[in-house]
């Protein structure tokens, strides 16, 4: 092993990424007065008038989300319009002065108790750009109103799991733009919620750099440090609302954040795990002339596959609508997300398997834990072989390491007996948290996983082959 690789594998997640990693799929609610005028951002002059979500049933939506298989909500708190969906004694702008509830509602306070209800995580977005704030361009003056906000939502309503920031950054309502003072932020939300992660720019999930649910074949999680400046350097990460915007394609210069070939010279490295995020619908607000629009379930589940089973999470919004509601046809949706999951990962065909491999500690990957992995022979020649007694048909392999020793795979194969003779079905590069290597529904009795390359031996946490028996 080149010592560069054990400078590569040095680098590890912290605890609360690791805990970010497992949640693996979760909603987006994106919901404010842009509902009520058909906006996709409001310009903060909007009256609180216009808020009256008269049906919001938050049990609702995370009874939904949480039947697609979620398990984490980020609510929009506050959007870039300024509106606060919490009573915020820091300005009148918020449902406090609309008629939702006589003035009497706390929206946020409405989700963060659903989902404590439903064991599903919750965490908020919080706009540093807010077309309202008269504060805006101010320097510390803004930042002073942008902490008291934040710490209200950090203080009273019980655990976050992300804080979720956005890289938008226009001119308030004065013209001027504001510099975030970005570690004040981070700084805050450390002290009061240490076990939050702060999401795009922030320093614990890297925005994946597209929002139309585009994944990388290869999405590392140790990438240069300079990456997680990105959206904050720039603040540039949108300067319009436009759907040429939401479905901008990865830009090739991104295409590769973790190779060992990027990586090589970099003086820096951290670890910084992507999150794909996307809409069920064309837009980030619910629209009714976009009821027909919600997006077919292959196309969602491809984006789940790829993204979850390609070493990143999965963020999808969906947007309520006037009513305070989720549309029956996202509903819809969500509830064939989580049956088509359930299905495809029913039936491990391990449970019947014999399990052999030149590493130690086989019998530990058939757990889905981090209590104990299998350790590989070697950087660049580790095999599983699974055999079963009589043959049966694969639809997908999961396989995850043990990311508390960083991530190691970068080349492996899958081999399969088809008519007595071993043919590589699949070949794959990063594992990281997850890999889902979808097959096809091959019929074998025996299968091989090579791992030709690694930063170091590598380490499985667990392995699933799902599918079903041949009849
Ligand atoms: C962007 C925002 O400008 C969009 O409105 C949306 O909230 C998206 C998730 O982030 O930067």
């Amino acid at each position: 092993m080149a010592s560069g690789d054990e400078k590569l594998i040095s680098v590890i997640p912290t605890e609360r990424q690791i805990q970010f990693q497992e949640l693996e799929f979760y909603a987006f609610i994106h919901f404010t007065v842009n509902t009520f005028t058909d906006k996709e951002w409001g310009d903060g002059n909007e009256s609180p008038d216009i808020f009256n979500p008269e049906k919001l049933d938050a049990e609702q939506w995370v009874r939904n989300i949480k039947a697609a298989g979620m398990r984490g909500l980020i609510l929009t708190c506050k959007h870039h319009d300024g509106f606060c969906l919490w009573p915020s004694k820091y300005t009148d702008h918020t449902v406090a002065k609309s008629p939702y509830k006589s003035g009497n509602g706390d929206v946020v306070k409405e989700v963060s108790k659903a989902c404590e209800k439903y064991g599903i995580k919750f965490g908020i977005y919080l706009s540093p750009w807010d077309r309202n704030c008269g504060l805006y361009g101010s320097g510390k003056a803004y930042d002073d109103f942008f902490i008291n906000q934040l710490t209200e939502l950090l203080i009273n309503y019980g655990e976050i799991f992300s804080v979720w920031f956005d890289g938008a950054c226009g001119e308030g309502p004065n013209g001027k733009k504001q510099y975030y003072d970005w570690e004040r932020y981070y700084q805050k939300i450390r002290e009061l919620q240490p076990n939050a992660c702060i999401s795009v720019c922030g320093p614990d999930v890297r925005w994946c750099g597209n929002e139309a649910g585009q994944t990388r074949a290869a999405e590392w999680s140790v990438v240069p440090e300079r990456a997680k400046d990105s959206e904050i350097i720039a603040e540039k990460s949108q300067q319009e609302d436009s759907e040429e915007f939401r479905l901008r394609r990865v830009d090739a210069r991104d295409a590769d954040l973790g190779s060992r070939e990027i990586l090589k010279g970099e003086e820096r490295l951290i670890w910084y795990p992507a999150e794909v995020n996307t809409s069920i619908r064309p837009g980030w607000f619910y629209h009714k002339y976009e009821d027909d629009k919600v997006r077919p379930l292959e196309e969602l589940l491809h984006i789940y596959m790829n993204s979850v089973g390609g070493n990143a999470t999965f963020l999808l919004n969906i947007p309520p609508t006037r009513e305070g509601l989720l549309h029956e046809n996202d509903c819809k949706r969500l509830h064939e997300i989580g049956e088509a999951l359930q299905t495809a990962f029913a039936n491990n065909l391990m449970d019947k398997a014999e399990l052999e491999s030149n590493g130690t500690g086989t019998e530990n990957i058939r757990a889905d834990n981090y209590e104990a992995g299998m350790s590989g022979k070697s950087a660049d020649e580790t095999f599983v072989s699974v055999k079963w007694p009589e043959p049966i048909c694969i639809e997908y392999i999961v396989i995850k390491e043990d990311i508390h020793f960083s991530q190691r795979i970068e080349k492996f194969e899958v081999e399969a007996k088809i008519n007595g003779v071993f043919e590589t079905v699949y070949k794959g590069t990063v594992v990281g948290h997850k890999r889902i290597v979808p097959l096809d529904r091959i019929a074998t009795d025996m299968i091989r996983i090579r791992i030709t390359d690694s930063r170091n031996e590598p380490i499985i946490s667990f392995m699933g082959i799902y599918g079903l028996e041949e009849k």
